[in-house]
């Protein structure tokens, strides 16, 4: 089926101009679609989920619906337009938030927030700050949400002994022959492992609130008033699920705080940042601070090193298995990005003291 005909499945009339794919995502299809409805042009973002990824695409569609109908409501009792401030996902003429195509592909379609902005990277400390408050502000908005009404549309996404598990599994069954190749890589993520995975076994004791979290707090996620910077919604909610508050920190850190992107091959470039760490924590932390337990402040900085180190055991477990989650755009991407990673959880030690204490400032 041509994105034209998936489109004319959605609920939103108008006449189809044009469609242009956007390049980002590591794991579904994101295309903008130009219309004109009502004399007016306007845009649509069409995007198909990745069913590799997703096993149940209308779980991940259900949860959307239901998290963003909450937050919306939240929203417009704060007075904020809602329009701009949360994801609406439009119908299919059968009623149902999802198209399923040809090939039993699920799309969906979103309303395009007009005049707005991402940022793959940034070096604008107001910028990264928002990019906290945003993520702070989603996560108060959920806070009375009930974590049992949503599906696990990812099963133990950050269960970060789980990833070391398949990463082990991948090592030993090692389908491409390429483990040799990556010998050191493997080396230091295993000498990470007590580590990495101590914030898990925290989490199974019962010690940390479990939480409906966002998991996927990269800077893209959040959009922005193209002429004022103003943050406006959190986007890529596939990922919402109950989760610690430190995956949410980590996740944001390992990716806005880092001095080069997530992927730059030259790795001796790759280091924390203390100005956007600062940033981002003073954002975020303005937001979330007064609901967090005294475990939860502690973990904080301990919730980046494993976010980091789990992050890269998924990309090299995805080069020994043939590259076949994460989009690559050339041979060995998922190495450089798994170098990257390491590279990245390497200067959190060695800067940990201290990033302990600029966190301590905000808390
Ligand atoms: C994927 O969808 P995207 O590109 O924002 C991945 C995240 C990783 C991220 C690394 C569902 O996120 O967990 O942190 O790549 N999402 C999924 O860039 O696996
Ligand atoms: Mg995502």
């Amino acid at each position: 089926m041509t994105i034209q005909e998936i489109c004319s499945l959605f609920d939103i009339g108008g006449q189809y101009i044009d469609c242009s794919e956007l390049g980002i995502g590591n794991i579904n299809s994101t295309y903008i679609i130009d219309f004109i409805r009502d004399g007016e042009q306007k845009q649509f973002c069409l995007q198909r989920i990745n069913k590799n990824a997703f096993k149940n695409p209308e779980q991940v569609m259900d949860n959307i619906v239901k998290v963003t109908n909450y937050v919306r409501e939240k929203t417009i009792q704060k007075g904020l337009p809602s329009k701009r401030f949360v994801l609406r996902a439009f119908n299919a003429l059968d009623g149902k938030p999802f198209v399923v195509d040809d090939n039993g592909d699920y799309w969906r379609c979103y309303r395009y927030i007009r005049n707005s902005v991402t940022y793959d990277s940034t070096n604008d400390l107001n910028i990264i700050e928002n990019v906290g408050k945003a993520f702070g502000r989603f996560q108060n908005c959920l806070d009375g949400f009930s974590a049992s009404e949503l599906y696990i549309t990812i099963p133990n996404f950050h269960n970060t002994i789980k990833r070391f598990e398949d990463f082990h599994k991948a090592i030993e069954e090692d389908p491409f022959d390429r483990a040799k190749k990556v010998k050191v890589e493997i080396e230091k993520l295993l000498s990470f492992e007590e580590r990495a995975t101590k914030l898990q076994r925290l989490c199974d004791s019962g010690d940390l609130p479990i939480r409906v979290t966002h998991n996927d707090t990269k800077c893209n996620n959040v959009s922005f008033d193209k002429d004022t910077n103003e943050a406006l919604a959190v986007l890529d909610l596939d990922t919402v699920m109950p989760g610690l508050i430190a995956h949410d920190y980590g996740d944001a850190i390992r990716f806005i705080a880092n001095a080069v992107v997530e992927d730059c091959p030259d790795i001796s470039k790759v280091k924390i940042d203390f100005n956007k760490y600062e940033a981002f924590t003073k954002g975020f932390l303005g937001e979330v601070n007064k609901s967090l337990t005294e475990l939860e402040k502690q973990t904080l900085n301990l919730g980046v090193f494993t976010i980091t180190v789990e992050l890269a055991t998924r990309f090299l477990a995805d080069y020994l298995n043939g590259d076949k989650y994460f989009k690559v755009k050339y041979p060995g991407h998922n190495v450089f990005r798994t170098k990257n990673q390491i590279a990245l959880a390497e200067d959190f030690i060695k800067q940990e003291e201290k990033l302990n204490e600029i966190l301590k400032k905000y808390l």
